[in-house]
């Protein structure tokens, strides 16, 4: 009988293993089976298929609570060239086309599927009046028309948004080849090359069971990484935060200990949300047309607008990046003009002067509904501290920065583009640094293959693109799905062996668990021992650390090389002391291995921060001693390879080449 400490082991091979169970994951369960068919109807291949979620798929990942709007939608007005020069703006100049466009071509198709499982999408009725999803108007598909709340952003009533599209996914792969609750802990290379995938290794959180899957491709598709950062919201609020905690930077350092390439990593994204329940502001900014003022009313974006001319050509592009909006609004609290307001009472105001009173009482309740929808915790700060938001404004902040490259943010893994979206090739190999066994160019035949050869992701994992959100996230999970049954297929004769023995990664992964009751009785308090640490604690350092030496809120963002080679020894001191986390209960095993994952995540930003010299995402996080953009250094991409068994980081230099042209972003530069 397998116990605490003595797992049963369960073996399984397969063909595709999918890791992960959220929007990228659901969009590749989708789609797989398409492709799964055709190659067995077609080349009599059976393709052995299984999805692993830590969660329940139904609520897990960053859609658990719902959205209220899908952030990229093309429609029939504008392009995917268009939506890439978007990408690269809102990302201050280095993304990759290739992803964005190939994102952009085929987002639309997930949007129509959304639909059609059920999703109610808002409407635009022919005099111009805006309905919810459930009027009856037709589809996307149809000719329907959406309500635009941004350029590129659609209203839904989605907070079943994630039910809906798991349903879907659910169906396409069916139950017997989903296992919910299992938490993937690390990948494993293929004993005779190991520069390929050849299995995974995670446990069971809810029974003493250990799962070692064989497969020939992967699917890491694990979300973005939360809480490395010492979160503002502490106390009985610590565990607030605007992206999904659980999802813990899995992606980045499973990848990276496999040996992926990693890209941008020193990118973050710093939202300005709502204070202290994290609300979104995309809704108020765009729909309700709302500004945000300092203390004493002024419209601070309007007012330093000037300040943004020092960084050409993304200060003076059209719309500012996301970044560049914050660097204005932290002036204003640095100089003492804080606290910083969503002016909301003069844009609902504002709406009677425009809309029909069926309309304006919509929209009141949207103010609502929007934090219902998917931040349902705002909704409990405007009701515990008397906020109408008709009568009475709300404030915002920054908050502690995320790690994530689906929404505006674009650290990831290196990928492999489209095979016909002008890929530029072989000019890589004259710089330095680049190791010989990467594939030189962006694209090597399968669209979000990493470097390393089966393994694949999408979603947050895919760097240097950004801003795909919910839609793009599946549209990525749909593309690599077809693409791994392609490797599947032109790779048959394959067999991958593990490179680690079972009882090795049984030692490993449950190595928390055997430190705990080897000294549990030391002393007569559980939770101090000399022999380890409780991964509670250890989280708390790792935040601290970051917090204090690589640009948390606590230095308003500001790091420089001094402060960031402190933090390098303290990291790689924690990541030493991380072997020694303790495990008392299968809810803290997976708590033990969540902060392992983060502490990798963690240490590749700041190896990325450390290796990019200059600031290029001013409000995101600022190098004081390099605190300006160096286009011609640094328009670059800023890569890195992990060696899991010297445990060190090679970072380098990838050439970006700009395939879209960026010229219509910009205004000419001011004088
Ligand atoms: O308002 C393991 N997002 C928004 N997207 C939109 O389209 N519209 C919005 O309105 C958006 N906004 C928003 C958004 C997110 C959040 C949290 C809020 C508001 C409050 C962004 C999207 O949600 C996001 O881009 C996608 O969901 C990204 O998709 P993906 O698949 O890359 O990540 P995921 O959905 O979080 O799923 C991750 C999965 O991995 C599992 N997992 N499984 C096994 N082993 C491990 N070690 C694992 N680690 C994680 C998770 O359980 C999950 O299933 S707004 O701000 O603009
Ligand atoms: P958010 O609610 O901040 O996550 O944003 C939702 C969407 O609106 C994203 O596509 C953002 O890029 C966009 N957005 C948010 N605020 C602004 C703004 N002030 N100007 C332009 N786009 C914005």
């Amino acid at each position: 009988m397998a116990e605490f400490g003595n797992p049963d082991v369960i073996q399984e091979e397969v063909d595709i293993l999918m890791i992960g169970g959220g929007m990228a994951c659901c969009g590749a369960a989708y789609e797989v089976m398409r492709w799964a068919e055709a190659a067995k109807a077609e080349a009599g291949i059976d393709l052995k298929i299984k999805l692993v979620d830590k969660a329940a798929m139904d609520r897990s990942g960053a859609v658990a609570q719902g959205l209220s709007a899908i952030n990229t939608y093309i429609g029939d007005t504008q392009d995917p060239a268009d939506y890439a020069r978007m990408v690269s703006n809102d990302l201050m100049g280095i993304t990759r086309d290739d992803l964005a466009y190939d994102v952009g071509r085929n987002v639309d198709d997930s949007v129509h599927l959304f639909e059609e499982w059920g999703l109610p999408i808002w409407k635009t009725d022919e005099n111009g009046e805006r309905h919810d999803g459930s009027q009856g108007l037709p589809a996307l598909k149809d000719g329907g028309k959406p309500v635009r709340s941004g350029k590129w952003q659609i209203m839904i009533n989605g907070e079943s948004y994630k039910w809906i599209v798991a349903e879907a996914a659910k169906k396409a792969l069916g139950m017997d080849r989903i296992e919910e609750r299992i938490f993937i802990v690390k990948l494993i290379n293929d004993k005779n090359d190991s520069n390929r995938i050849a299995g995974a290794v995670g446990f069971s959180t809810r029974n003493h069971t250990l799962h070692i899957y064989k497969a020939k491709a992967i699917l890491l598709a694990a979300g973005g990484c939360v809480n490395i950062f010492r979160p503002r919201s502490v106390g009985e609020g610590t565990g607030r935060a605007w992206y999904p905690v659980w999802n813990a930077g899995s992606t980045y350092a499973m990848a990276a200990e496999a040996g992926a390439e990693l890209t941008m990593m020193e990118n973050r994204f710093v939202p300005c949300r709502f204070k202290d329940g994290y609300g979104p502001v995309g809704a108020w900014f765009l729909l309700f047309k709302a500004k945000a003022t300092n203390a004493y009313g002024e419209d601070y974006l309007s007012k330093n607008k000037a300040m943004l001319d020092q960084y050409p050509p993304y200060g003076q592009a059209a719309v500012p990046a996301s970044c560049l909006r914050n660097h204005v609004m932290l002036k204003e609290m640095k100089e003492g003009r804080g606290p910083i307001w969503m002016d909301t009472v003069t844009a609902l105001g504002n709406l009677r002067n425009t809309l029909s009173p069926r309309e304006v009482k919509h929209l009141e309740a949207e103010a609502w509904e929007d934090f219902l929808d998917m931040c349902v915790g705002q909704c409990g700060i405007w009701v515990g501290e008397n906020i109408e938001p008709e009568k009475k404004n709300s404030e915002l902040m920054p908050t502690e920065p995320y790690l994530l490259g689906s929404h505006s943010g674009c650290c990831g893994i290196w990928v492999s583009g489209p095979t016909d979206v002008g890929a530029p090739t072989a000019a890589d190999e004259e710089l330095p640094g680049v190791p010989e066994h990467l594939p030189r160019g962006w694209s090597w035949g399968y669209r979000g293959m990493t470097t390393v050869k089966g393994l694949f992701t999408a979603g947050d994992g895919v760097g240097a693109s950004g801003h795909k959100f919910s839609s793009g996230s599946h549209t990525e999970g749909r593309l690599a799905a077809k693409a791994m049954v392609k490797y599947c297929i032109d790779n048959k004769d394959l067999k991958v062996e593990l490179d680690t023995p079972v009882e090795t990664l049984v030692e490993e992964i449950y190595r928390p668990v055997r430190t705990y009751l080897e000294f549990k009785d030391y002393t007569t308090a559980i939770d101090v021992n000399p022999n380890y640490i409780t991964p509670k604690m250890l989280q708390f350092r790792l935040q601290k650390i970051m917090d204090e030496y690589v640009a948390g809120v606590a230095t308003y963002y500001n790091t420089n090389d001094k402060m960031l080679e402190v933090a390098e020894q303290k990291l790689e001191m924690l990541k030493e002391d991380a072997m020694k986390m303790r495990a008392k209960d299968l809810h803290e095993l997976l708590r033990a291995w969540e902060n392992y994952h983060r502490i990798l995540t963690a240490e590749a930003h700041m190896k990325h921060i450390q290796f990019r010299e200059e600031s290029r995402y001013p409000g995101f996080y600022y190098r004081t001693d390099k605190n300006f953009i160096d286009e011609e250094n640094w328009k670059a991409f800023g890569n890195s390879i992990y060696d899991k068994n010297t445990k060190k980081w090679t970072n380098f230099k990838r050439r970006h080449v700009d395939l879209v042209d960026k010229s219509k972003l910009f205004k000419p530069a001011a004088h």
